[in-house]
């Protein structure tokens, strides 16, 4: 199980490729992340205090003259995240939230998402490093399978309107904002290729677009749903204890019959609750049923 969980981790920060640590069998992880959170955040303060966002150039500068901080903009969202039972503090600054056509809402945790960035570390309160961007075309990524800063702090915004004809994809109105991700939210201890362990990350971020009820394993059970204790976080989940998360897997109960067949008549099944010795189970996530 703890490996599974290091597994996991792994996966949710790739997306730079970043090669981890905990792949060595028998590893251990003996760092103090609990620690740690509380140098982070008292870092991430201390540069929300004495930075200010600059709405004319869209960038993030040093108070010279009595601007207001970024602790004190009331643009400025902080959440509460628990990860691997340490407690987080995430900052994400809000210039727009975004006023997307068709409205799609926020995206999931689960959800793909379009997005622009660039990321810069912050090296001490007065240096900032970049690291990456990705400014010119939006790419598109799964929330699930990036650093968990961003898992979590894209859920602040909304997409844009497509107003593509005819030329390179366009979009307008994203929602647009900075990430300010404590490291454990980030490359956590162990840094990535150019970035150190233990950094804060800056992310300049925009949102053009996403993919509602995103379903990474095309099962019909959109991937926010595959959640069975209802937590929140699909990445525990996993029905049949076959090592792959609920998610990623095609037969939830491993019964043989394929989840996107035991959705009856309408194809959805997560209403479909046929066994009356366990009438709250859906049969999806029932292995005695039909098979029993
Ligand atoms: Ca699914
Ligand atoms: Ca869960
Ligand atoms: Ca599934
Ligand atoms: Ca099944």
């Amino acid at each position: 199980m703890f490996n599974r969980k290091l597994l996991v981790l792994c996966l949710s920060i790739l997306f730079l490729g970043y090669a981890c640590d905990s792949d060595r069998i028998g590893y251990v992880d003996n760092f103090d992340h609990a620690s740690q959170a509380l140098i982070d955040n008292d870092s991430l303060i201390d540069f929300l205090e004495t930075h200010y966002y600059n709405d004319a150039i869209d960038s993030v500068q040093p108070i010279v003259s009595g601007e207001t901080a970024l602790i004190n903009d009331s643009r400025l969202i902080i959440q509460d995240v628990t990860e691997e039972e340490v407690d987080y503090k995430l900052y994400s600054f809000i210039k727009t939230v975004g006023n997307p056509n068709p409205d799609k809402g926020y995206p999931t945790v689960m959800d793909s998402v379009l997005v622009k960035y660039k990321g810069q570390y912050l090296f001490d309160t007065d240096n900032l490093i970049d690291f990456d961007e990705r400014l010119v075309n939006p790419i598109w990524l799964r929330l699930n399978a990036t650093i968990r800063g961003w898992t979590y702090g894209f859920s602040n915004f909304k997409g844009g309107e497509n107003i593509t004809d005819n030329g390179p994809i366009t979009y307008i109105n994203g929602g647009k904002g900075v990430l300010f991700i404590p490291s454990g939210l980030g490359y956590r201890n162990f840094g990535a290729p150019g970035i150190p362990g233990s950094v804060n990350l800056m992310f300049y971020v925009e949102l053009y677009d996403l993919v509602q009820d995103t379903d990474y394993d095309n099962d019909s059970v959109p991937s926010i749903l595959e959640d069975p204790d209802g937590d929140g976080d699909p990445r525990n989940d996993d029905t049949d204890g076959d090592n792959i998360p609920n998610y990623s897997d095609v037969d939830d109960d491993n019964d043989g019959v394929l989840t996107i067949n035991e959705g009856g008549d309408d194809g959805d099944p997560t209403n479909d609750f046929n066994d009356p010795d366990n009438p709250t189970l859906p049969d999806y996530l029932n292995p005695n049923y039909p098979n029993n």
